[in-house]
């Protein structure tokens, strides 16, 4: 089943609270989002219920949770053009995922790369951890969402979303949009400052020298970019080679935060050493993250305001998720509760 023509394009994404948002998150998926919600109807959520597949405190929890609706408003998205909820706020995500279990292989999960890193960290890994990727599939089957923009780590889940609708579909009758992945052309895997062989993670966030947060005062953004791992060689250019991630890493936060054509930046650092080119790259996020520091300040202040943007976002949000997991749940054969 594809894109259906007869409305507007469906976007779903999420992100879940797991440490400060950096600009991997940011350049890899926010960005996107905001990019398309004038032309699309979107969808904007707050995972907290994929937090707690990682025990959480419940008091930062909360507090974490406004902390990601103000920063989502702060990074641009507009709670007229984009429905920004809280997961938790609309109580079909649990009960879909629920069927959707019901018809997901435990194979299926025990395969996915994010399942296999997190639950090597842990000592006793939760039943919710393995079940993430199916709660994904039902926050963004339940909307008929048409694209889901993520960075590369969430193409996998996006790709088992597919897998569980088309089953679905086949078991019960076409129920389900297929959604596509999409990944921007370039940001698509930001790389550790500190370690460029890995990603950007939120979850290291908090490690010196891993990330720029998007909260980051000008002089820690310094202070971290200064540090990034480069090579022993001088080269300044976009490249592929193992040995450049580093250097190509910062090129590529360079060319998403100025906009300026790959070729115009090689020119730019041509001849330069290293610490012109991080000096440069500092700047450049430094004024690309200024307005969101900005707007980020004041927003986070009115926690009643907040609150208000979530709520009637929760309520656009049920009003499409409610009647499709009506749907699903009479699909699977459930008697319906209401009377007559
Ligand atoms: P965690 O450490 O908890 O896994 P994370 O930083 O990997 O956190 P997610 O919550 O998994 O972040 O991702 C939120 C969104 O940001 C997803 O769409 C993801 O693909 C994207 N994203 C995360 N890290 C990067 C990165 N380094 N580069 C580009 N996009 C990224
Ligand atoms: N697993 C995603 C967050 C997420 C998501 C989604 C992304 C939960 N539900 C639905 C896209 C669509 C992550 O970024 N860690």
């Amino acid at each position: 089943m594809g894109i259906k023509a007869d409305r507007r394009l469906r976007v779903f994404s999420g992100i879940q609270f797991s440490g400060t948002l950096h600009i991997g998150n940011y350049l890899g998926a926010i960005r996107q989002w905001v990019a398309v919600q004038v032309e699309c109807e979107n969808y904007f959520c707050i995972v907290d219920m994929h937090a707690i597949t990682i025990p959480q405190d419940p008091v930062l929890l909360r507090r974490k949770t406004r902390e990601l609706a103000a920063l989502y408003l702060a990074c641009g998205l507009d709670p007229l053009q984009s429905t920004i909820f809280v997961q938790s706020h609309v109580r079909a995500h649990a009960e879909c995922c629920w069927i959707l279990n019901c018809v997901t292989p435990v194979g299926w999960l025990e395969r996915m790369t994010q399942y296999k890193a997190k639950s090597q960290a842990q000592e006793s890994v939760l039943a919710g951890l393995l079940d993430y990727p199916v709660l994904q599939a039902a926050d963004i089957l339940l909307y008929d969402s048409d694209q889901v923009p993520v960075g590369e780590d969430q193409k996998q889940h996006v790709e088992l979303a597919r897998d569980i609708a088309q089953r679905f579909n086949r078991i019960y009758g076409e129920t389900f949009v297929v959604p596509e992945p999409v990944l921007p052309k370039s940001g698509a895997r930001i790389r550790a400052l500190n370690d460029p062989e890995h990603k950007m993670a939120k979850s290291q966030a908090h490690i010196a020298g891993h990330a720029v947060c998007l909260v980051d005062e000008p002089d820690a953004i310094r202070r971290t970019v200064r540090r990034a791992v480069t090579d022993t060689g001088r080269e300044i250019a976009f490249g592929d080679a193992p040995e450049k991630a580093g250097v190509n890493n910062l090129l590529e936060i360079y060319e998403l935060f100025t906009g300026q054509e790959r070729a115009a930046i090689e020119a730019h650092f041509a001849g330069q050493g290293y610490a012109a080119l991080k000096r440069d790259v500092a700047e450049a996020i430094i004024e690309g993250l200024r307005p969101i520091r900005e707007r980020y300040a004041r927003l986070i202040e009115d926690h009643a305001e907040l609150d208000r943007l979530l709520a009637l976002g929760a309520a656009r949000a049920r009003a499409v998720a409610e009647p499709k997991v009506e749907e699903v749940k009479h699909k699977v054969g459930f008697l319906s509760g209401d009377e007559g």
